[in-house]
């Protein structure tokens, strides 16, 4: 589908990018190739795709037709290189750690990073000799400072961030990132390559939870890494191939069916939140409202700049603090109580008790974590019972 890859739009990527070049029966789906090994027709041929000689699949953990054409499309998408796809979205961020940094370096990330992420680097990459200092990374001089010449190594950027949708200057932080002759890393995961493609801003590797938006029926977890160029890739494959956080084939079967309505599902389920997020910031017990669209938030100008929309996230907080989020968490009937984001239900969440609590309550205050934040992934119902939903649950509070 080399011909889609470039000039095509996302909607026709979506759908076309990565489907098998010669189908087997002329299907118009992608086959799920279950299969754990490949058969050689001779033993010279096995020698040569183990050499590099010749093309042709081996064994799963390396590559796999079904896996691999998710990872064209998600590549294509994002106008990358190549695509690695992995077990989950935090497969991809330990496998760049690990491809990337060694005893003594030392990584800059974004202070409201998905919890788990700054866990992975400040409690268990800390073992092995590799330091972490997270900041605001929507704040440029901040960055600078943070930078440890000669140990630092790469800058991890989470834009839109989780959950408190900061928003950090790609195009800035890559030329601060290549002056410094370091690497700039974009979890893209919030905004999906249908808003936002940071390769394209000057980042050198983008990667992502599939479990969320690119999948978007909340019934899979994966993840995927792209980077800009060969180089990086040969650097970062053979990494993940020896940890062995891959996919599985039918978990890409999955995503590659999800990702064909990405562009449907983004366009709604945006345009959902940006009416609810005017719809909470007029409401008498929403004390305040963070969405990218809204023009009050700090970075809605970079946003503009850098994102081909504003997506579908929104965190606010009531009257009553944290006791009147409970409220509203227990009385919503329409929106889920559950973790994640991105699929075509919504859901409402706590990150300071749930998706974060793993970070130390100083550094998630200080990452703008409040205890008061509630996070909510807008999906694809109708605004009206969305609408109707929450207000009746905020009603419930004194
Ligand atoms: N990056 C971001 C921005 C995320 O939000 C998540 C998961 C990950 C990476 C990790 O991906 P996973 O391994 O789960 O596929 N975020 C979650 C969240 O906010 N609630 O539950 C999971």
């Amino acid at each position: 589908m080399d011909e889609i890859n470039q000039p095509a739009h996302k909607s026709t990527k979506a759908i076309h990018a990565g489907m098998l070049k010669k189908p087997v029966f002329g299907e118009v789906s992608v086959p799920i190739f279950q299969t754990s090994t490949f058969s050689f027709h001779s033993a010279d041929e096995g020698a040569a795709r183990f050499s590099g000689e010749e093309d042709g699949f081996i064994y799963t953990r390396m590559g796999n037709p079904t896996i691999r054409a998710l990872e064209e499309c998600v590549a294509s998408l994002e106008n990358g290189y190549k695509g690695m796809a992995t077990a989950s979205g935090m497969a991809a961020i330990t496998t760049v750690f690990l491809a990337l940094l060694d005893q003594g370096s030392h990584m800059v990330g974004t202070a409201s990073v998905y919890g788990p992420t700054r866990v992975v680097a400040e409690r268990e990459f800390s073992r092995f000799g590799v330091t972490s200092t997270f900041v605001d990374t929507s704040d440029l001089n901040t960055i600078e400072k943070a930078i440890q010449l000669p140990h630092t190594r790469i800058i991890y950027v989470e834009t839109p961030a989780n959950p408190t949708l900061s928003v950090t200057d790609i195009k800035a932080v890559a030329q601060l990132a290549h002056k410094n002759n370091l690497m700039l890393i974009v979890d893209n995961t919030f905004a999906s390559p249908c808003l936002q493609r940071p390769l394209e801003l000057g980042a050198d590797i983008v990667i992502h939870s599939l479990t969320k938006f690119i999948n978007g029926h909340s019934d899979v977890v994966g993840g995927i890494i792209v980077t800009k160029d060969e180089m990086l890739y040969n650097k970062i494959k053979p990494v993940l191939n020896l940890f062995g956080g891959t996919m599985d084939p039918h978990q890409a079967w999955l995503v590659l069916r999800g990702v064909r309505t990405l562009p449907l599902r983004i366009e709604k389920a945006q345009e959902n939140a940006a009416r609810l997020s005017s719809f909470l910031l007029n409401h008498p017990k929403v004390k305040w409202v963070n969405y990218i669209g809204l023009p009050g938030h700090p970075q809605h100008h970079i946003a503009k700049k850098q994102m081909d929309g504003f997506g579908s996230m929104i965190s606010f907080g009531v009257h009553n603090g944290l006791d009147g989020g409970k409220i509203v968490m227990d009385n919503v009937r329409l929106f889920t109580l559950a973790v994640s984001l991105g699929g075509v239900e919504s859901l409402i969440e706590h990150p300071a008790s749930m998706t974060h609590a793993s970070v130390p309550r100083e550094e998630r205050e200080s990452a703008g974590i409040r205890d008061e934040l509630i996070r909510v992934s807008v999906g694809c119902e109708h605004f009206e019972d969305l609408k109707n939903d929450l207000d009746q649950a905020l009603h419930k509070i004194p």
